[in-house]
């Protein structure tokens, strides 16, 4: 009965393009099927529900589960959650798998697999000059650890694509999938 949720888990490095291709595939998502969908994103949070939460390991697993409860909840109630988080750690992103799967809830980690030469060159918001000069440590992908996905579902190479192209991806594996 109503429409059946899932969730869309986001991961890579700063600057991937998680809220963009988010943001691209949401606007699909509505305009073709009408759809309940939300994004979460890691920043955005951080400024409410995660407000407490700093950059440690630790606090990375906390925001990565209350994110990943959020989005069971979510589904739940029917909603596709895109969430965006560099979730840097392959030990949280499975249990979060472990979660969804425990209460049948479709789960697609989407791997943003970009090279930090690329991500230096885009640099949207200059996070990495700051690492660069020494203003900013412990960033993920440069001097902070990230575990790639060993076996995520869709990888997306976003600097050999797109941003439609993306989200297409996406779209298309979601409408193959029943979801939509
Ligand atoms: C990584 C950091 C850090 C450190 C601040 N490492 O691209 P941004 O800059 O504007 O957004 C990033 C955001 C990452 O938050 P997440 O919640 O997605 O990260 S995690 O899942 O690892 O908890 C980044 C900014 O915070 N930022 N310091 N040291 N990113």
């Amino acid at each position: 009965l109503g429409q059946k949720g899932a969730t869309l888990w986001m991961t890579g490095c700063s600057g991937a393009g998680k809220t963009t291709i988010a943001t691209a595939l949401e606007d699909r998502l509505v305009k073709a099927y009408g759809k309940h969908v939300y994004r979460l994103d890691g920043d955005n949070l951080r400024t409410g529900i995660n407000r407490d939460l700093t950059f440690t390991e630790a606090d990375r697993a906390e925001s990565v589960r209350r994110t990943g409860e959020i989005a069971t909840l979510f589904a739940d109630a029917g909603v596709i959650t895109l969430v965006g988080l560099i979730s840097p750690y392959r030990e949280d992103r499975d249990m979060v798998r472990k979660r969804h799967e425990d209460q049948g809830i479709p789960f697609y980690e989407i791997f943003l697999d970009v090279p930090v030469e690329e991500l230096k060159k885009r640099d949207p918001k200059g996070q990495y000059a700051r690492v660069e000069s020494g203003e900013l440590k412990h960033f993920t992908c440069i001097d902070d650890p990230y575990e790639p996905p060993l076996k995520p579902e869709i990888t997306l190479k976003t600097h050999e694509l797109e941003i439609e192209q993306s989200a297409d991806i996406l779209f298309r594996r979601l409408e193959m999938d029943g979801i939509l």
